[in-house]
């Protein structure tokens, strides 16, 4: 997030006015706000990425970044963007060249009685004709708002200027309608997403490339350094065999951090590394948002809209910016958003140690059935958790024009991956080390062995050894706990169908709990706490048909 953002609660700056930016979803804003002040006003391709309110210095004005404001949508984000408005007299506002009708017609009513100027994106877009200039002094002079014509992403010293000026003196709006007729008709190219048929079906391939891409890279990454690593730990551990217990343990045990550390490295870093790079081209050049609008006719079925799927699939990166990014669905699809994420999304670090734990075993390609059912599973629990979701007319997707697609800049792909870096480095870790230390030093003092025993009848319900339990207890805590199973010597002796059983148990019995309490801090306690009882009782369900369904047929 922006480093000279105060975020939310605004409190004027006395020399320099503050100025609300408003528009609609992908108008421009932040991109527009990152020209003008050379912040960091998070900007990328796909509908609803501001989903608060930011304030940005410029050399004049204070600027307010507002998420996009959809009239037909009940979303906290739209909520939010009013009551900016509301509470601000001075406005900058944003509209799309490509979608200028719509946006004055939808929005332009919300202005009346603000001293407004307005800046024209997407001017680049626009065939520029004798036509397209006189339109925009034609609009002026009917609304009485001076209307400065950009690309947002590239301003140049006289487009500055002119905003500058005219926020300077921004005029008084004294009408309330502009009905306004573009002579231009412009939208993106369509691609295969755009055909009925075709479309679904290529939107659901390349949702599943990033999944591909990190097994296969994750794999050969593997290959190429494990054995240097391995040698190294190994060397390393013997040096340490006399060091006294319980460091001993917490270094060189089974589940010391040189035991565990190699395979965190070797397996979640280059998968994290990867969701966050593929997501961030995703985003970043639309596709992401061109591919759930292609697949929004098969999300109403489970009661969800294309626009809860893109927040689903960015918890693949990192569960908690994708549950506050929410704020952007509706009301009516908020909650099975939120639970769909805390169940399905495999953040990059679950899915890196669930590869880490199927390569151990040597078994790579138990991957496919994992992921299979872990999404079978996620579609008929979102479906369970929509309720009458599904016949309810309030299922649309809020939006006009398909999103252009563009190259992704690598600033915008480095602004994804950089969060998704110090993230790992700075929460993460920490979190992983002082697993590593806890269940070291508890299986020092026996604990653990105690701990598996007493769980024994609970781990042979889904037809498991005792000591998996651990690997499930920490995984509540940490997902890249799963990697705990790596260090049972007996692990690599279960069939197929137990591995699977217990890497899918581990995975979705309950939300990692940075998940948990951001789920908590974004709706309350209480629908956190009923979220984890709904999940809990899900995942047994499912875990139980996987490891009997497997048991009897023998897999
Ligand atoms: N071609 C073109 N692209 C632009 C222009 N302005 C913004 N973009 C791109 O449009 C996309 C959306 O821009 P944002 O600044 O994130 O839009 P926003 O209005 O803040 O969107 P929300 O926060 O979702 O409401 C980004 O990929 C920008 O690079 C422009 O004038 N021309
Ligand atoms: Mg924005």
């Amino acid at each position: 997030m922006a480093k000279n953002a105060a975020v939310l609660e605004y409190s004027p700056v006395q020399e320099r006015e503050a100025v609300v930016v408003v528009g609609k979803e992908s108008s421009g804003k932040s991109q527009l706000i990152s020209s003008l002040t050379g912040g960091n006003a998070y900007s990328s391709n796909f509908r609803g990425t501001t989903v608060s309110c930011e304030v940005f210095s410029g050399s004049a004005n204070e600027f307010i970044d507002t998420p996009g404001i959809l009239l037909q949508s009940d979303s906290i984000t739209t909520a939010l963007a009013l009551q900016k408005l509301n509470e601000n007299e001075t406005v900058l506002f944003v509209v799309k060249a490509t979608q200028i009708g719509e946006d004055f017609k939808d929005l332009f009513p919300l202005l009346k009685g603000k001293r407004v100027a307005g800046v024209v994106t997407f001017w680049d877009k626009v065939r520029k004709t004798d036509d397209s200039s006189s339109l925009l002094m034609d609009i002026s002079e009917r609304t009485g708002i001076p209307l400065i014509p950009v690309d947002a992403r590239h301003l140049n010293e006289v487009d500055r200027q002119a905003i500058t000026n005219a926020l300077q003196n921004p005029s008084q709006v004294t009408v309330s309608a502009a009905a306004i007729q573009p002579p231009w008709d412009v939208g993106p190219r369509k691609t295969p997403l755009e055909m009925r048929y075709l479309g679904p079906i290529v939107g659901l391939i390349l949702l599943l490339v990033p999944a591909v891409l990190a097994v296969y890279c994750a794999n050969h990454f593997a290959d190429w350094l494990d054995p240097s690593i391995e040698n190294l730990s190994q060397k390393l551990a013997a040096s340490l065999a006399s060091v006294p217990s319980p460091l001993k343990e917490i270094l060189i045990g089974r589940y010391g951090l040189l035991t565990m550390g190699p395979l965190l490295f070797v397996w979640a870093v280059p998968t994290v590394l990867l969701y966050a790079f593929v997501v961030g081209c995703y985003k970043a050049s639309g596709l992401l948002d061109r591919i759930t609008v292609a697949l929004h006719p098969a999300m109403r079925k489970i009661g969800m809209t294309g626009r809860d799927l893109v927040r689903v699939v960015m918890g693949f990166g990192c569960n908690v910016p994708a549950v506050i990014n929410t704020r952007c669905c509706s009301s009516a699809t908020r909650e099975t958003t939120i639970s769909a994420i805390a169940f399905g999304s495999a953040c990059s670090y679950q899915f890196g140690a669930t590869l880490a734990v199927f390569a151990a075993v040597s078994r790579p390609a138990l991957v496919v059935p994992y992921l299979a059912y872990l999404v079978f599973s996620t579609m008929i629990y979102s479906r369970i958790v929509a309720g009458r979701m599904p016949n309810s007319p309030f299922l649309i997707l809020s939006m006009d024009k398909p999103t252009f697609l563009e190259l992704p800049r690598p600033k915008a792909i480095w602004a994804e991956a950089r969060s998704t870096i110090i993230h790992f480095f700075r929460r993460a870790m920490p979190i992983f080390i002082g697993i590593t230390i806890v269940a070291s030093v508890l299986d020092w003092m026996g604990v653990i062995n105690i701990i598996a025993r007493r769980v024994q009848p609970v781990m042979t319900l889904f037809n498991l050894p005792a000591q998996a339990s651990v690997a499930v207890v920490f995984s509540c805590i940490r997902k890249d706990a799963i990697l705990l199973f790596t260090n049972d010597a007996g692990f690599a002796q279960l069939r197929n169908g137990q591995i699977l059983t217990a890497v899918y148990l581990a995975g979705v019995l309950l939300p990692c709990l940075v998940t948990a309490l951001t789920v908590a801090r974004e709706k309350s306690a209480r629908f956190a706490l009923a979220l984890m009882a709904r999940q809990a009782a899900a995942a047994v369900t499912f875990t139980l048909i996987l490891a009997w369904g497997t048991t009897l047929l023998n897999l």
